[in-house]
């Protein structure tokens, strides 16, 4: 197997933060985005919707979103940690809030982004939509307020053990506060007191 991936990135960070939680070692290619070999045609021969990572096989399939790779690789290692959960209830509960957390903020912040100022500097020819930016980051800023109130009383996002939910709201988080200027306020002390716990671990510090 082989990951194209540009570390640091939301959802390259999710697969490198996964695989350091459970262990695995998988051979890296980075695909320098800055550089736009993402758009170039020996990546689009890997992935033709030009995204990272993506995780390519011993038989040539390629895999792509940071979601389905984490599935296959917790499948491919069924063994503890369980980052989507071992029993049914917590294999649902995680799914949930996978979900919840990938529709309702993290492709929130996709739109703020793609509608944002360092993304017409970096895409000046991209066409942007007028006030979506504004719809968008009162969504991800109402989001902060229910995601704190449900991390009370709660060390992780699915209860006692750190699982894909977590993984999934940190990167959302940092890439939020590093690129978008959306930094969840700091009265907001449950989720700062999460982010805290979560950035202890040594599978998150290295994206600091
Ligand atoms: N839903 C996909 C999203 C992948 C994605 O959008 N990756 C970004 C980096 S975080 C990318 O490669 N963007 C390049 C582009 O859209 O041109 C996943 O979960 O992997």
């Amino acid at each position: 197997v082989k990951l194209y991936t540009f570390p640091h990135l939301p959802n390259p960070r999710r697969v490198a933060i996964f695989l350091a939680e459970k262990g695995i070692d998988v051979p890296v290619v980075i695909v320098n985005m800055r550089e736009g070999e993402h758009r170039k045609s020996e990546f689009l021969r890997i992935n033709p919707r030009g995204k990272v990572p993506v995780l390519e096989l011993d038989d040539g399939f390629c895999l792509t979103e940071s979601l389905a790779i984490c599935r296959y690789l917790e499948a491919l290692f069924p063994k503890r940690p369980y980052l989507f959960g071992e029993s049914p209830r917590r294999i649902g509960e995680i799914e949930m809030l996978n979900r919840i957390l990938e529709l309702e903020l993290y492709n929130q912040l996709v739109i703020s982004w793609r509608n944002g100022p360092l993304f017409r500097r970096y895409y000046p020819d991209t066409q942007q939509i007028a006030g979506a930016k504004e719809q968008s980051d009162a969504a991800a800023r109402a989001f902060y307020r229910e995601f704190d109130a449900q991390l009370q009383g709660r060390r992780y996002v699915a209860g006692e053990a750190f699982s894909m939910a977590d993984i999934i709201a940190v990167t959302s988080i940092d890439f939020a506060t590093g690129l978008l200027d959306l930094r969840p306020d700091d009265d907001l002390q449950n989720l700062w007191r999460w982010h805290s716990l979560v950035h202890e671990r040594p599978s998150v510090r290295p994206a600091e």
